[in-house]
């Protein structure tokens, strides 16, 4: 399987992050994709598609923003890495905002998601490889794996937050979309609701998004993947939520799983994006389902029957000493 990853996406590491109400350990670091690659070894530097890719999913003064964001944070005299504070809960109208901190509650959904110096070299490149991975499948490969270190998931077209800037698995399946699959889908397997892939697809019926994870109720990310949204105008029924308890195992995450597959196959799509995470695995620090390592590749075995050109864009997962190992696993499945 060819595995596309570029060494600048190493280069993102907040410090800190916001969490229970003081500043911890940032859980997404760098090590995540030095453990992957410790365990895949080899993978493909991806080429530069440039900004065409990009520019089809985000809006281009998100982009514009996620550039500029460290320098005025510096400007302003601030220590650490850019994080917002005050968020446009009554709504985003069109004001000319200039104070960064205005600016970075317009474009962020939380407090999580430092925007560092090399928060958006490091997400290009991220997406870069969903790209690579894309044109890959629609070539000689079924299937093809993206290490999509930053994560993306969680990125709407013009906002971040979850640890996420630039949302590689919407980029692929745009990509996917404009060269020529007519039909789309995305099956979204993070423990996390993938609200920003869902934002981005909501309105369109050309992407059906599904996706199994934990019940906003009592996680993150709390305002989006409830059962009754289903998209809307164009986009109603092209999206599907399946939120499942804490403590989840293999039988019912596999249950849901086939549910969400059911309705990719209805759908009839030419291509796949997986946007998986392996947040669900038993010892995950920050998750509360109860996979286990060999569990992802009886997962994947149950997508790749489907026999869809797949293209795997890496999202969450945060025991970074299993995070290889279940990568790997899911991987051998197909
Ligand atoms: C892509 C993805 O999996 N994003 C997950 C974002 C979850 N953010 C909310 C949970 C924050 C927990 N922070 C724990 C810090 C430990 N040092
Ligand atoms: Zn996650």
């Amino acid at each position: 399987m060819r595995i596309f990853h570029d060494d600048r996406q190493r280069l993102h590491a907040p410090a800190l992050e916001l969490h229970n109400g003081g500043f911890t350990t940032y859980a997404e670091t760098p090590a995540r994709a030095e453990a992957i690659l410790a365990v895949l070894g080899i993978t493909e530097t991806p080429p530069d598609r440039g900004d065409a890719a990009i520019l089809a999913v985000h809006d281009a003064d998100y982009l514009a923003f996620l550039q500029a964001a460290p320098g005025m944070w510096r400007e302003a005299g601030r220590p650490g890495d850019a994080i917002p504070y005050a968020f446009p809960v009554v709504g985003r109208r069109p004001l000319k905002l200039s104070r960064i901190d205005a600016l970075m509650g317009r474009y962020a959904f939380d407090a999580t998601t430092p925007i560092t110096a090399d928060a958006y070299t490091s997400s290009y490149w991220s997406a870069q490889s969903a790209v690579a991975a894309a044109e890959a499948v629609l070539g000689d490969e079924h299937v093809a794996f993206a290490l999509c270190r930053p994560p993306g998931h969680h990125a709407g077209a013009d906002y971040c937050g979850g640890y996420c800037h630039i949302n590689a698995a919407a980029v692929a399946a745009q990509a996917l979309r404009n060269s020529g699959c007519g039909r789309v889908a995305v099956l979204d397997i993070d423990y996390h609701h993938g609200n920003g892939t869902q934002d981005v697809f909501w309105t369109r019926h050309d992407v059906f998004y599904a996706s199994v994870h934990a019940d906003p109720s009592n996680d993150y990310p709390f305002f989006w993947g409830h059962a009754d949204e289903t998209g809307e105008g164009d986009g109603r029924g092209a999206t599907l939520n399946l939120p499942l308890p804490h403590g989840t195992r293999l039988d019912a995450f596999r249950r849901a799983q086939a549910t969400a597959l059911d309705a990719i196959a209805r759908f009839a799509p030419d291509a796949l994006v997986v946007s998986f995470g392996a947040d669900t695995w038993f010892g995950d620090p920050i998750s509360h389902f109860a996979l286990e390592t060999p569990d992802y590749s009886v997962l994947a075995r149950d997508v790749a029957r489907c026999s869809w050109p797949t293209a795997i864009v890496m999202e969450g997962g945060y025991a970074v000493d299993a995070l290889g190992h279940n990568v790997a696993s899911f991987l051998s499945g197909f």
